[in-house]
């Protein structure tokens, strides 16, 4: 049997079980066991147990079923995408969109099934070495609620296609496509104990996860204060931190302004702005600021907020409370400070939170925003878009540079000149020219300064997961 464990709840003294609330309606649609230290116990055991057996499978054996359950989710994701609108809140085209994002990531590994798994090194007379990249043993992930089964997909596809089993807690408030997923790859073929999946609060089932002594390396994915508490929890364990963001967009004065628009407005608003790497700050060139502004309002006019199950829906709610109250007090900090225009939403939406159901807010625009606002120097995760204007490429920098994050950034120009310069001089992971947002597998991804360390995604995501041992041959 797979373990789908959210355990005895041992370990959780009053309460034995997390409810699941949609965030649309305040309903709650299931509950989890409350796990805790026993329950991750057990399911690294279950992880070391079933490690040797798929270690030995060739790369490619792996690979097949990571492609076999690639195939089944494809089939059900209807379902599943419903599924995670309703833990989540994102709108269901969103949801069905992440869940064939997590099939293309289990394809683009098993597809990737032939690399070579080492070097060959001649040394002369000295002799030849060969090195091999092992698998590192059983593997650690904490995923969050904004993208939980993209960000599954992320940790699990090169874990799992390098030999590795797994252990994987997700956030206490997005559970189900976690557990219906590692159901999928069980039907599909992945072994017991190879992908487990525990329930819980991050203090008890996150801590002791990266506390515990089998777990090879760890993989985190969240806010940075939690991030900071992982790594010192882990020691010395590998761990591989990806953390938030305060992407800036740039709109040279030659971009074109209405795919900028649209570009700013997914940017910003794609699951009600709680995506690392969304539009955080949009630096827009003044020569065309005008015309800019004036289309970005009467385009954020046509985004319909509501119900994720509404399929005319193009915005959700916000995913929690926490979340609601945040985004709102920052707002209303802009309104009584004065610190910048509002030129569009800047409420919550008619009938939601605080008096109504659901954590609704209106996507909010705000220019002319001063220096001195939070909507700058913090990670804003939610539909609130701060525009700047900006003179020339070398201040657009300057500013994008001004953050203590560096995950994503883009640019929108024709000028190759432009481009080259925001790709040598702005501190970020990734830099889009002529589009922002879109991270396919293929592609690696991660962040420098307070955004985190090491990479995901890519074929190099899978050397991430193993360890070189080398084998000298003296003639
Ligand atoms: O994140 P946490 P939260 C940011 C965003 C958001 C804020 C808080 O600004 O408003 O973080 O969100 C687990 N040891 N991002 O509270 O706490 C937790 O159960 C081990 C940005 O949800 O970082 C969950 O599984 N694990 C980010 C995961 O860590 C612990 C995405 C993330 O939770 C733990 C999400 C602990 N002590 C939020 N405490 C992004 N980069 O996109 C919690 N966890």
């Amino acid at each position: 049997m797979q373990m789908l464990i959210g355990g005895k709840g041992e370990d959780s003294g009053e309460g034995t079980w997390i409810d699941v609330n949609d965030p649309a309606t305040g309903e709650i649609i299931d509950r989890v066991p409350d796990g805790g230290k026993g329950d991750v116990g057990a399911a690294v055991d279950a992880a070391e147990t079933a490690f040797q057996a798929w270690s030995e499978k060739t790369m490619r054996e792996r690979g097949l079923l990571l492609v076999r359950a690639a195939g089944i989710v494809r089939e059900r994701h209807g379902n599943l995408g419903a599924l995670l609108t309703r833990e989540q809140g994102k709108p269901i085209a969103e949801a069905r969109d992440e869940v064939r994002g997590f099939a293309n990531i289990l394809e683009f590994y098993g597809g990737i099934s032939s690399l070579p798994a080492g070097d060959v090194i001649r040394l002369g007379k000295q002799g030849d070495c060969i090195t091999v990249r092992e698998p590192l043993g059983v593997c650690g992930a904490i995923i969050p609620w904004n993208m939980p089964v993209l960000i599954m997909g992320w940790k699990t596809g090169p874990a799992l296609l390098a030999g590795n089993t797994l252990v994987l807690k997700p956030s206490s408030s997005t559970p189900l496509t976690s557990l219906t997923l590692a159901s999928i790859m069980e039907e599909a073929g992945v072994p017991p104990g190879v992908l487990n999946v525990v329930t819980g609060s991050g203090g008890k089932v996150g801590e002791a996860l990266a506390a515990h002594p089998s777990i090879g390396k760890l993989s985190f994915t969240g806010s940075c204060e939690t991030g900071r508490r992982v790594q010192q929890v882990a020691g010395t364990k590998e761990v591989t931190l990806e953390l938030g963001g305060s992407d800036a967009m740039i709109v040279m004065e030659d971009a074109d302004i209405g795919k900028a628009v649209e570009g700013a407005v997914r940017g910003r608003f794609y699951n009600a702005g709680q995506t690392c790497t969304a539009v955080k700050r949009l630096f827009v060139h003044e020569d065309i600021y005008g015309p800019f502004i004036k289309k970005m309002a009467e385009r954020v006019q046509g985004v319909k907020v509501g119900n994720g199950l509404d399929p005319m829906v193009t915005m959700g709610p916000l995913h929690n409370r926490q979340q609601f109250e945040r985004i709102a007090g920052l707002v209303l900090d802009v309104k009584e400070l004065g610190q910048g225009n509002i030129v569009a939403g800047g409420s919550p939406s008619p009938g939601s939170a605080p008096e109504g159901k659901g954590f609704f807010f209106e996507p909010t625009v705000v220019t002319d925003v001063s220096p001195g606002s939070a909507l700058l120097s913090e990670e804003v995760f939610g539909p609130v878009l701060p525009v700047m204007t900006c003179t020339d490429i070398g201040s657009a920098i300057a500013s994008a540079n001004r953050t203590r994050y560096g995950l994503g950034a883009s640019v929108w120009t024709h000028n190759i000149a432009y481009v080259r310069e925001v790709f040598d001089h702005v501190n970020a992971g990734v830099v889009w020219v002529n589009r922002h947002l879109t991270v396919p597998p293929e592609i690696p991804f991660g962040g420098t300064k307070e955004s985190g360390t090491g990479r995901e995604n890519g074929y190099r995501a899978v050397e991430g997961y193993t360890k070189t041992k080398t084998l000298f041959l003296g003639w």
